[in-house]
């Protein structure tokens, strides 16, 4: 890099080296003075003429495109899909024959409600959508972090998401659902329900996107060689285990660092320890799908792991940042009807919307029907067809044949290929034209009741503070009590604890449900995040507090074994510049004690000298650190030292199992505990 002179004027010039770094025009004439305009005399009138300061200010004013109308915060990532088990007998695609081959993908994680900018860990969905860059051509598969959805008709959508979106007069709240909007939409769509079980569920703050699932939602089909189908749903299983935040540390979170779910994932890809999922499929036939006590095509519920099996076929790694943001996670354009020979649609009425909607928001979003032309969106394989011109066409065809059929010969273009083209499966399709909704869906509350007794006790509590949480935050008594109602329909424990919590001592009447709901369903295990959580703490991070003095050999071996053991470690000091431990050498800390609060870790160790944690015991900072780490329940290692500071903030005489005193013999004893997500029992008590 050229170091900028600085002129008599204090203004910086940048000189280039060599021909190949001169900046340039976007016309490529070289630009010899990037830091001024043109102007007369030294304080006159910038001149009209200025064409160099006119180009660079108009594509300024041209940058942005329109966010996406939901999904607009989103992160992406490159990585493969490695076939594990081909197949063949289920789905002719190609990217499902070949045990061991790697197709490249793009992956965009996404919250539903927030603009662009707001904050990652909002109680949300996760989007969860994958761009399988097969060899007969793109596959989207757009998913969501929960294998539900709110509503079952698409026309439902834009009141959906406008209920929940900032209200038109004020413009906010932002990124939230806890508001009048919102549960007086869900409240009065019956249909609703078990979604919003899901959503007060910790699924909703989830701890990173490398730590939660992957849903396809809607039941697609299978098809193979032969033309026979399969219904199929997809699941997408993460290998680091599943695990959430606490709501309370998710509120600080986005205070400390709004950033914190994509930080995590650049993060973790740049230290090489790429996150993977495996690809399950549940795979039935029309007898199962008669027999389900619900409809298949019902994207309100979900089919129970025990069930139908989920097969895994194939793993994802996710293994490559972006080098441009805008490029690649800004412009990616998924598509749920990009699929691909050997798959294809159900009558699902939420996806056949979809398959509308998402073709003309990218239109719209991305100017022109060419965004497929931009390289995150261009098929990987050969490319043909007659599709021409338009707003910023990059791949124009030569030759004088643009039509077909033509009697051009060789030079006539891209010809049909019924050997390997897309064919619909022939569903037989028959029926007067309604606007209707079928019987089959009419059950709204019994799945909801299935995914609440699948939950750990631990779990039922904190979707009975979220549901209080947000119901609080309505201002309108009477949402509340309907929402209630419903609640009352899924579970007694439930709809009593919320009602608890928000001091309603005269229950409504439960709603009177469509259908009567089946109570005798069993629970699931795989619906609870805490019997699927991670078996180590490799993946996570450790934030080690240090100060002056600290004993050296403690903060080494703690760095070495959690390190060995796949973890992060952050060093957090009481300043930047970091500590000199009790040997002389200095640790640079990752973050000053104020701007690194316990809630960026997964648990948090305490090293400090004994004079200088005497002087932390009245440190605010410090004081929510600990504080903190101990409300969320978190595993806390410490020495002596830190007695003083746990005597201010009144642990002292709390100290409990999750909180070990260590030494450097017992590092690795508070490495294996931390294996366990949190010490809930500090919570219970
Ligand atoms: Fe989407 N959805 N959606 N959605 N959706 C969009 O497309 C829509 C639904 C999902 O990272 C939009 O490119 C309708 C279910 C993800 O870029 C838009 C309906 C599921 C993403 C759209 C649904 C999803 C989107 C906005 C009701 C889970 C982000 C920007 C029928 C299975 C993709 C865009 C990314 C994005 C429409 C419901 C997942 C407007 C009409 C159900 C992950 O086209």
């Amino acid at each position: 890099m050229t170091k900028p002179d600085i002129n008599e004027r204090g203004v910086p010039h940048q000189k280039a080296s060599a021909r190949d770094d001169t900046m340039t025009t976007a016309q490529g004439a070289p630009i010899a003075d990037d830091q001024n305009s043109l102007k007369a005399g030294p304080r006159g009138p910038v001149l009209l003429d200025d064409h160099i300061m006119r180009e660079k200010i108009f594509h300024f004013d041209h940058e942005r495109i329109p966010e996406r109308v939901v999904h607009a915060r989103g992160y992406g990532v490159h990585g493969h899909f490695e076939l594990k088990k081909a197949i063949p007998e289920l789905s002719c695609a190609d990217i499902f024959q070949r045990e061991g081959e790697k197709t490249p993908l793009f992956t965009r994680f996404s919250t539903v409600a927030g603009n662009k900018g707001s904050f990652d860990v909002a109680r949300d969905v996760r989007g969860f959508a994958v761009k399988f860059y097969t060899k007969e051509g793109n596959w989207d598969l757009v998913g969501n972090n929960m294998p539900v959805f709110f509503i079952q008709d698409a026309i439902k959508f834009p009141d959906l998401i406008h209920s929940v979106k900032p209200a038109p007069d004020r413009g906010f709240p932002q990124a939230q659902s806890a508001h009048d909007n919102f549960w007086d939409f869900v409240s009065l769509s019956p249909e609703s329900v078990h979604m919003t079980v899901w959503q007060m569920s910790d699924r909703a703050i989830p701890r990173s996107f490398r730590f939660m699932e992957g849903f396809g939602v809607h039941t697609f089909r299978l098809v193979n060689a032969e033309g026979k189908s399969h219904f199929v749903k997809f699941h997408w299983k993460p290998k680091q285990g599943l695990q959430s935040v606490v709501w309370n540390e998710a509120l600080k979170i986005n205070g400390a660092d709004p950033d914190f779910h994509r930080r995590d994932m650049w993060d973790a890809i740049d230290a090489g320890d790429y996150p993977q999922w495996d690809l399950g499929i549940q795979v039935f036939d029309d007898d199962f799908a008669d027999k389900f006590e619900f409809d298949v095509l019902d994207a309100t519920k979900l089919i129970p792991e025990e069930q139908v099996p989920v097969q895994i076929i194939g793993t994802m790694t996710l293994d490559n940042n972006v080098e441009n943001f805008f490029a690649e996670t800004e412009q990616v354009a998924f598509c749920t009807q990009n699929i691909v020979r050997g798959i294809d649609f159900t009558n699902d009425p939420l996806l056949q919307g979809r398959n509308f909607s998402y073709l003309d928001t990218q239109t719209k979003r991305l100017g022109g029907p060419n965004f497929t032309h931009i390289p995150i969106n261009a098929p990987k394989c050969p490319m043909h067809n007659f599709q021409q011109d338009g707003h910023m066409a990059m791949h124009n065809p030569k030759g004088r044949a643009n039509y077909e059929p033509n009697s051009w010969g060789d030079d006539g273009g891209p010809r049909e290929n019924p050997d390997i083209g897309f064919t619909s499966y022939p569903d037989p399709v028959q029926g007067e034209r309604q606007r209707t909704r079928s019987e089959t869906f009419a059950d709204h509350y019994s799945q909801a009741r299935q995914f609440w007794i699948s939950q750990t006790e631990v779990e039922q509590q904190h979707i009975i503070a979220a549901y209080t949480f947000e119901l609080s935050k309505c201002d309108h008594e009477k949402i509340r009590l309907r929402m209630l109602s419903h609640l009352m329909n899924v579970h007694d424990d439930l709809a009593n604890g919320v009602a608890k919590g928000l001091g309603v001592t005269d229950m409504p009447q439960a709603a009177t449900p469509a259908r009567k709901p089946i109570t005798d369903l069993p629970p699931s295990d795989a619906l609870s995040i805490l019997k699927n959580g991670p078996e180590n703490f490799a993946g996570r991070k450790l934030g080690l507090y240090v100060t002056d003095g600290a004993d050296a050999d403690l903060v080494t071996r703690i760095e070495t074994e959690f390190t060995n053991a796949g973890a992060m470690v952050a060093i957090v000091a009481p300043h930047i510049f970091g500590a000199t431990l009790s040997d002389g050498t200095t640790r640079a800390a990752d973050e000053k004690i104020d701007g690194g609060p316990s809630v960026l870790f997964d648990a948090v160790a305490l090293v400090f000298s004994q004079e200088q944690g005497s002087k932390l015991a009245a440190d605010k900072p410090s004081q929510d650190f600990v504080s903190d780490a101990f409300a969320h329940a978190k595993f806390i290692a410490w020495t002596d030292a830190a007695m003083p500071l746990f005597k201010s903030t009144g642990i002292a005489d709390k100290i409990d199992d999750g909180m070990m005193k260590i030494d450097a013999g017992t590092v690795a004893d508070f490495l294996k505990t931390c294996a366990k997500l949190r010490f809930w029992d500090r919570t219970a008590a």
